[in-house]
């Protein structure tokens, strides 16, 4: 049976929702595994505001670094023609973030260059995760994290299918402490 209603029976997205209980546990205790790489920052508390453009297949700029605890706002433009995500991970949640983004594609909840929120809506999928945005053909977004824990390299990347492997990615260093 083919739909061609914008909104579907909310039992058409019962599978993907499934598979999406990986993501919504990121701050599950279950997960605590994942390598900690930061939190949602504060944003009475910002260090530093970067303007970010993303397109077909880059993020401007593509080369981060910053001091470990310090807050950065991400100021983000899509400014191209595909639906982009700015995700900040380690290689370990990229590929987690990868598998879901599959997932979103295959039950039409993203197309190339469309967004659709219903979908997602009804999947309880709305793709809210603290550490990534996902943003449609001149879509512009916030994102404010502040960078903690072990890790020295992080990894920007778009994991709508096919775009990191096409070069949508950009390294972050962190440094020193950061002096509060
Ligand atoms: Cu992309």
């Amino acid at each position: 049976m083919k739909t061609t209603f914008p909104t579907r029976a909310a039992g058409a997205v019962l599978i993907p929702l499934m598979m999406f209980g990986a993501s919504a546990a990121l701050a599950d205790p279950e997960h605590s595994d994942l390598p900690e790489f930061g939190q949602a920052g504060d944003v009475s508390h910002i260090d530093q505001v970067i303007e970010v453009d993303m397109g077909e297949m880059y993020f401007t700029p593509d080369n981060y670094s910053f001091e470990r605890g310090e807050t950065v706002k991400f100021v983000l433009k899509n400014t191209g023609r595909a639906v982009h995500e700015f995700a900040i991970g380690t290689e370990e949640t990229q590929k987690a973030h990868e598998q879901e983004m599959k997932a979103m594609r295959k039950a039409g909840m993203i197309t190339t260059s469309v967004l659709r929120h219903d979908r997602m809506l009804e999947a309880g999928m709305m793709h809210v995760d603290a550490n990534a945005r996902l943003l449609a053909p001149d879509e512009a977004s916030e994102l404010v994290w502040t960078f903690s824990g072990e890790q020295e390299e992080l990894i920007i990347a778009c994991n709508v299918p096919g775009h990191r492997a096409a070069g949508m990615e950009a390294t972050v260093t962190i440094g020193d402490d950061h002096a509060s």
